[in-house]
């Protein structure tokens, strides 16, 4: 009970290194996460908390501890690890998590399973999340909950802290009410998310599609809306909403409704993009393309992203246009989270396949149409990638946010390059000077790759210009900061600690 500030987050802020039989703790130093910017909110209190999860069995290991208390640049915190049995793992997170939620959250009803979930122990292991979350929050502290996984941590928390103030962060898209209703837990979660204080999502869009979801649900009135920022509408598209509900009560409390959409270090990307070891992978690139275009297709495997449907786009370009054989190449980075799961390998085999096709299709000795990594590449070298290619396709069918074409604008400090962007990827609410595509039409993914390809530098420069502005705008230091003015508003921590 010593902590203002405990964020719950199933992924932990260090990672574990074995050495010498013994565990150490390394700060996770993927530059590109928002881990970062969760651990700074520590700096504004006395004492912080993290609490995540691992697979029990590492508990047989001498080395392991479920609580270490960590002093760093960041600030005082403690990381409780909950351990879970491989069986809560799979059911709460393969099965329940990845198999139910997340389908439903992208908009694939037809792929949701309902039968494999076992509810008792999803409820369970988000139970002992609360508990653990409820043990390290000080009197009045802010909880700060993330993702789907964790949707009913905020309703058992309410019930055995009271005191505690809660705020809910959704890294994915909320769907509208005829999708998530699918869900037969859909009040329970509902009713858990409408026990917070504030809930946040990335885009307005999303906000609104939950307010609707518990407008169905319950009878949660309305009592504030406001006027989405106009750089956020793009005329003649459906992108976002032009006002949103910001405000609700329900049972006689207020839930705030917020968006604020994850960024990416600008600066510490395109200091990666200037130095003389990228410039020297670039310039090997380039000098393997030859006279070819090179189009960067970087995305998790996931059904989602939308793999397949791109390189079924990109065959039907080649077969129409054979001026571009050998004038053009995809390089597909697809890396699986978790390849032991059915569903992942099978989107890898359908990539595979698909990509195999291809280029036996059309390749020839000296050019092959499709060059697929499917394992993970250094981040410094991705920055390479970024900078060497003509056109950025990023076109997944659904997407929460969508940091790669982030990255991708970061990296292009030298102005040029081309992005298309699919519009139900969460980024397209601000990137609007992207050539957006839609991924379910054909002619719309054939004609964007096309005119990315053959869009003149003048126009590049324009665009890129515009993007940038909207990148640097909406980094990751300015999600940081909107979620500070929200949990300002929820009057609970963190708000700046008194000077000594
Ligand atoms: C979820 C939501 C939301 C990819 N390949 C390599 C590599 N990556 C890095 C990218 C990027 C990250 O992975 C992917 O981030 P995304 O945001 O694009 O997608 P998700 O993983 O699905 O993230 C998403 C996000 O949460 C934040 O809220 O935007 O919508 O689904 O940073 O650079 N990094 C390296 N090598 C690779 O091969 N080093």
């Amino acid at each position: 009970m010593s902590s203002d500030l405990v964020i719950v987050y199933h992924r932990q802020p260090y990672e574990e290194v074995e050495l010498d039989g013994k565990i150490e703790f390394r700060e996770n130093k993927s530059p590109n996460g928002i881990v970062p910017t969760l651990k700074s909110f520590f700096g504004k209190v006395d004492h912080g908390a993290w609490v995540a999860w691992k697979q029990a069995e590492d508990t047989a290991n001498p080395g392991f501890d479920r609580v270490v208390e960590i002093e760093d640049d960041y600030g005082k915190y403690s990381v409780s690890r909950l351990p879970l049995t491989e069986n809560q793992v799979k059911q709460f997170y393969h099965v329940t998590s990845k198999e139910a939620f997340w389908p439903i959250l992208h908009g694939f009803k037809e792929r949701y399973n309902y039968d494999p979930v076992d509810w008792p122990n999803f409820r369970q292991v988000n139970w002992s999340f609360a508990e653990a979350a409820a043990s390290e929050a000080a009197e009045g502290a802010l909880v700060w909950v993330h993702d789907y996984n964790l949707w009913l941590v905020p309703g058992y928390l309410r019930q055995m802290r009271p005191d505690v103030k809660i705020a809910f962060f959704h890294h994915t898209p909320f769907p509208p009410p005829d999708i998530f209703n699918v869900l037969p837990w859909r009040k329970e979660i509902t009713e858990s998310l409408l026990a917070c204080d504030a809930v946040g999502f990335h885009i307005p869009r999303y906000a609104a599609n939950f307010v609707q979801v518990a407008r169905s649900l319950t009878d949660v009135d309305v009592t504030e809306r406001v006027r989405v920022s106009e750089d956020l509408i793009s005329e003649g598209t459906a992108l976002t909403e032009r006002t949103v509900p910001t405000r609700l009560s329900w049972k006689g409390r207020d839930v705030i409704v917020n968006t604020a959409s994850v960024g990416v270090d600008t600066a510490y990307i395109a200091e990666r993009a200037a130095t003389d070891e990228t410039a020297n992978q670039v310039a090997r690139i380039r000098k393997e393309m030859g006279d070819a275009q090179l189009i960067l297709s970087v995305g998790r495997t996931d059904y989602t992203k939308g793999g397949v449907e791109q390189m079924q786009s990109f065959e039907r370009v080649l077969e129409a246009n054979p001026e571009l054989h050998g004038k053009v190449r995809l390089m597909h980075v697809s890396v699986s989270a978790n390849r032991n799961m059915t569903v992942y390998a099978e989107v890898q085999a359908a990539i595979e396949e698909t990509a195999g096709r291809i280029n036996g299709r059309f390749g020839r000795l000296d050019w092959q149409p499709i060059s697929l990594i499917s394992r993970p590449i250094p981040f410094a070298e991705l920055v390479a990638y970024y900078r060497a290619a003509d056109v950025a396709w990023i076109t997944p069918l659904a997407d929460g946010m969508n940091l790669v074409c982030k990255e991708y604008v970061s990296a292009r400090t030298d102005g040029a390059g081309v992005l298309v962007l699919s519009e139900f990827a969460g980024a397209a609410v601000e990137l609007g000077s992207a050539v957006i595509a839609n991924p379910f039409s054909n002619r719309s993914m054939d004609e964007a790759i096309l005119r990315g390809l053959r869009m003149g530098e003048d126009e590049q420069r324009a665009r890129m210009a515009e993007l940038k502005k909207a990148v640097e705008k909406y980094d990751v230091g300015a999600w940081g900061r909107s979620i500070d003015e929200v949990l300002g508003k929820v009057g609970g921590s963190p708000s700046p600690k008194p000077e000594a």
